[in-house]
């Protein structure tokens, strides 16, 4: 029997008008990859709205796992979020005009919860598919990460939530959006879209806790 995966991604925002982490979303909408059925669902790019919409559709399909993604512009490849801050502090207004600062995303939550996806052994499973990856421990301060950090939080107060995996994933612009961003890196959408199924294929691959994913100041 096949698990559901609730797969979400975010409309445009900023200068954008397309946002290729919906675009890549919606292409997978209904298959089944693996052992899991794709649901996918547009979230809006609104600190206010977005976590309510996150739980409806948690609500909705009863996920056994959940992959957030969204766009990282100007980053050269798809990267596997390791942590989530409970921070919002926006350098552009959202798309209902609210831009806060220094403000928490979950009143008196903890600091930062990890992802609950294997990190490390997805970004194998992107290398060996010919797959541009890297490991990220900073989702930013936007939208992205305030998505992120509050899908963590309710996997944590779920009681059967420490079993499922669920994470953030951003991925570049599309070559279409680099167009119009000189020198920006960008990604097919099907590069990214395959990038996308590698990662719904080896979610439940066991991390390979010997190898390091560590860096040195960024680098
Ligand atoms: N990227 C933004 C929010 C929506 C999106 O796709 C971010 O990285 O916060």
């Amino acid at each position: 029997m096949s698990k559901n995966l609730l797969l979400t991604g975010f409309d445009p925002f900023g200068a954008d008008s397309i946002n290729p982490s919906w675009e890549a979303v919606r292409s997978l909408h209904g298959r089944t990859i693996g052992s899991y059925q794709v649901h996918a669902v547009q979230l809006p790019t609104s600190f206010a709205r977005a976590g309510t919409a996150l739980r409806e559709a948690m609500n909705t399909f009863a996920p056994d796992a959940m992959l957030c993604i969204g766009q990282a512009g100007g980053r050269p490849d798809i990267t596997l979020e390791r942590v989530a801050i409970n921070l919002m502090d926006a350098r552009i207004p959202d798309n209902d005009g609210a831009q806060p600062t220094d403000d928490e995303v979950i009143r008196g939550g903890p600091a930062a919860y990890w992802s609950r996806l294997p990190v490390k052994a997805l970004r194998q499973a992107l290398h060996a598919a010919g797959i541009p990856c890297s490991i990220s421990y900073t989702a930013g301060t936007f939208v992205c990460n305030a998505i992120f950090y509050t899908l963590m939080h309710e996997l944590h107060i779920e009681p059967d939530g420490s079993g499922k995996r669920g994470g953030f994933i951003h991925i570049p612009y599309l070559p279409e959006q680099a167009a119009v961003h000189p020198n920006a890196a960008s990604m097919s959408l099907s590069s990214i879209t395959h990038g996308l199924e590698t990662i719904i294929l080896h979610l439940d691959d066991v991390e390979d806790t010997n190898c390091s994913a560590g860096t040195l100041h960024g680098a």
